[in-house]
C-alpha cells in the first residue's frame, strides 16, 4: 500500500516540479509532523471516544493536505506573477519598438523635407540674416532634436529673417491631409508646404518667437498680421496654438482660436458637435469651424456654399470681411520674439525722426518764403536714418 507521503511524492514528480520540489515537500511534511493538530490544546479538550488513533490521523490528514494545497496554490500564484511581469516587460518593449517603426515611418513619408549630411549652425532664417545672407530661397537648419530640415527663407517682408513654416501659392499641393502628415510636414519646400507641428514645437520651445502672416487677394493687395508671440505645445497636447500682441494691416482672425487643439479629418480636437476639419477638408486649430488658411483652395477665390450652407477655403475673415471670399496666396513665418521688438522700436524710432523732419520742413518754408529745402530735407533723412 502506497503511503500519503509517498503519494504526494510521486503527485509532485508527476506535476513535474522536480527534485527542489519533492525536497520541499519532505521539508513540509517535517513541520506538520512537529505542529500535529493531534498534539494541540484544541485536540485533547475533545471529549475522550474522540480522542482515539483513527480520528488523529484522519485530522493529520486533512491538515496536510490543506497545508499542500495552500503550498500548491502559492506557487502557482509565483509562477504566474513571475509570468506576467515577463510579459509586461515584453509588451513595453515592443510598444517602444512599435513607436520608434511609426516614428521612422511617418518621417520617411515626409517629403520635400530630406535629411540633410552635415551640421548648419543656424537655427532659424533669422540667425542666417545676422550672418549677411539677405537673399530668399531654401536653407537647411538645424532643429533642438538635431534634426536638420530645409526650409523657405523669406529675406524680404518685414525686415526678414522668416522661417516660412506655411505656403499657398498655386493650390497644386493639397492641404486636405490626416494628422500624421501635419504633424511631420507635407508639400514642396519650393513651393507650397506645411513644416510640421512637431517641428514648429521644437522649434518654438528652444525660444520665444513672433508669428507673421502674408496674405494676397486675387486683386494682389496685400496685408499682414504679425503676433508678438506664438507657440505650438507638444502632441500629447495637441499642438493647441498661443498667439497674443496683434500687431497688422489683415486685422485679427487668429486669436480667435487661441489655445484650441489642432484638428485634422482623424483627430478632433475642436468644440463644434461633429469634426472642422473633416467639414472644411483641411487642419487647422479650429474653435467651432471656419477661419483656416489650410482650406481647400479656390482658384479665383469666390466660395460656393455647400447646400448645408458650410464654406471651404482660405478665409481671413477679418481682411475681406467675408466668408465667402478664399485667397489666393498665404504665408506663415517665424522670427525670434526679441529681433521682431526691436526691429519694431527701430522703426517707429525712424517714423517719429521722419515726421520731425517734415515739421521742420514746413516751418523752414513759411520763415524763408521760397522752397529750397528738398534737398536738404533729403540730406537730414539720410543723417537721421544713419544715426
Ligand atoms: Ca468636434
Amino acid at each position: 500500500m502506497i503511503s500519503l507521503g509517498d503519494q504526494m511524492f510521486y503527485t509532485m514528480e508527476s506535476r513535474g516540479l522536480g527534485l527542489w520540489g519533492m525536497l520541499t515537500l519532505l521539508c513540509l511534511e517535517v513541520v506538520l509532523a512537529e505542529e500535529s493538530v493531534c498534539r494541540t490544546m484544541q485536540y485533547r479538550v475533545l471529549s475522550p471516544p474522540l480522542q482515539n488513533e483513527h480520528h488523529c490521523l484522519l485530522l493529520e490528514k486533512l491538515q496536510r493536505d490543506f497545508e499542500y494545497e495552500k503550498y500548491i496554490r502559492e506557487k502557482q500564484y509565483d509562477t504566474v506573477y513571475s509570468m506576467l511581469n515577463k510579459m509586461s516587460v515584453d509588451m513595453k518593449r515592443e510598444i517602444r519598438s512599435l513607436d520608434t517603426r511609426k516614428l521612422n515611418g511617418r518621417r520617411a513619408r515626409t517629403r520635400g523635407f530630406q535629411q540633410l549630411e552635415g551640421n548648419p549652425l543656424v537655427r532659424d532664417c533669422y540667425e542666417l540674416k545676422i550672418n549677411n545672407i539677405y537673399l530668399s530661397g531654401v536653407y537647411p537648419i538645424r532643429l533642438p532634436d538635431f534634426q536638420v530640415l530645409n526650409v523657405w527663407c523669406d529675406m524680404e517682408l518685414g525686415s526678414g529673417g522668416w522661417t516660412v513654416i506655411q505656403r499657398r501659392l498655386t493650390g497644386k499641393v493639397s492641404f486636405t491631409r490626416k494628422w500624421d502628415d501635419y504633424a511631420y510636414g507635407f508639400g514642396n519646400i519650393n513651393s507650397e508646404y506645411w513644416l510640421g507641428n512637431e517641428h514648429i514645437h521644437e522649434m518654438t520651445k528652444q525660444q520665444n518667437y513672433s508669428l507673421r502672416i502674408d496674405l494676397w487677394d486675387w486683386e494682389d493687395n496685400h496685408a499682414y498680421a504679425e503676433y508678438d508671440t506664438f507657440k505650438l505645445a507638444n502632441e500629447n497636447e495637441g499642438y493647441s496654438i498661443h498667439v497674443t500682441g496683434y500687431h497688422g494691416t489683415a486685422g485679427d482672425s487668429l486669436s480667435h482660436h487661441n489655445g484650441m487643439r489642432f484638428t485634422t479629418s482623424d483627430r478632433d480636437g475642436d468644440i463644434w458637435f461633429s469634426n472642422c476639419a473633416d467639414k472644411d477638408q483641411s487642419g487647422w486649430w479650429f474653435k467651432a469651424c471656419g477661419f483656416s488658411l489650410n482650406g481647400m483652395y479656390i482658384p479665383n477665390g469666390t466660395i460656393q456654399a455647400s447646400p448645408d450652407g458650410l464654406v471651404q477655403g482660405i478665409i481671413w475673415y477679418t481682411w475681406r470681411k467675408s466668408s465667402d471670399y478664399s485667397l489666393m496666396r498665404v504665408e506663415m513665418k517665424i522670427k525670434p520674439q526679441m529681433a521682431v521688438r526691436m526691429e519694431r522700436q527701430l522703426q517707429q524710432k525712424l517714423n517719429f525722426k521722419s515726421e520731425n523732419v517734415t515739421f521742420t520742413n514746413i516751418t523752414d518754408t513759411e520763415s524763408t518764403g521760397y522752397d529750397d529745402n528738398e534737398d536738404k530735407i533729403t540730406t537730414d533723412e539720410y543723417d537721421l536714418d544713419n544715426q
